[in-house]
């Protein structure tokens, strides 16, 4: 049965998903490389430096890493400050209710965010302490679609992952629980994350009954 939620951040939890498109949008008009949000679909859950090299592909622009990692660092400082405003108020909706369900049947509460900033938005969110482990993007050596992450939350909550439930609005992060061997929920557009167990449009729409049936034999 179901012992764990292990959340993504952005785009799951807050609409960070929107200022790192802004913000890699920003990067790529600038470098005169066409990017779109459909070319930033497949960007969702994949760290900086992935992203980064995704887009300079995308434009045929090969550059020495100084270069890169200055490209990199410009598009971090651009996402701080399209963040630096955030309050609870930018909570999605539905998220304190769930974490209250949650704590109420015992079901511990992960996070598996891909991004180094997610400290400071979980503090602006007013939501550290709701978690019962949140894994360090730092430490994590190969990034959303592998494993690794929601692996390392579940064997951190000492939980099997055939009992956790992994929640994602990204493509990668859904690659990623299902290697990981979790229930899969996904949260937006049912086309685009048809591979997952159930879709909820918003987070508020998240049936916790219909997502537990999933841990039933
Ligand atoms: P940073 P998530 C991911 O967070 C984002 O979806 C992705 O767009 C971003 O590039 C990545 O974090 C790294 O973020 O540059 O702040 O370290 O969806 O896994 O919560
Ligand atoms: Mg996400």
């Amino acid at each position: 049965s179901i012992q764990a939620f292990i959340f993504d951040l952005d785009g799951v939890l807050t609409d960070t998903a929107e200022y790192h498109f802004l913000a890699w949008k920003a990067l790529a008009d600038e470098l005169g490389i066409p990017f779109d949000r459909h070319d930033n679909e497949a960007l969702k859950g994949v760290d900086r430096m992935g992203s980064l090299s995704f887009i300079l592909s995308k434009g045929e622009l090969e550059l020495p890493e100084e270069q890169v990692l200055v490209l990199a660092d410009k598009k971090n400082r651009h996402y701080q400050q399209l963040i630096e405003h955030m309050s609870p108020a930018d909570l999605f909706a539905g998220a304190h209710q769930l974490f209250a369900d949650l704590k109420s049947r015992r079901i511990a509460i992960g996070l598996a965010s891909a991004s180094k900033n997610a400290p400071m938005v979980l503090d602006r969110l007013g939501i550290a302490d709701q978690f019962d482990y949140v894994a360090d993007a730092a430490k994590v050596k190969q990034g959303k679609p592998h494993p690794e992450i929601f692996l390392t939350v579940a064997d951190a909550l000492t939980i099997a992952p055939q009992d956790c439930v992994g929640i994602e609005d990204s493509l990668a992060g859904l690659q990623s629980i299902q290697d990981a061997g979790m229930h899969s929920v996904g949260i937006g557009d049912k086309q685009v994350l048809n591979g997952a167990e159930q879709v909820y449009a918003q987070l508020h729409e998240v049936d916790l009954a219909e997502v537990l049936a999933l841990g039933k034999p």
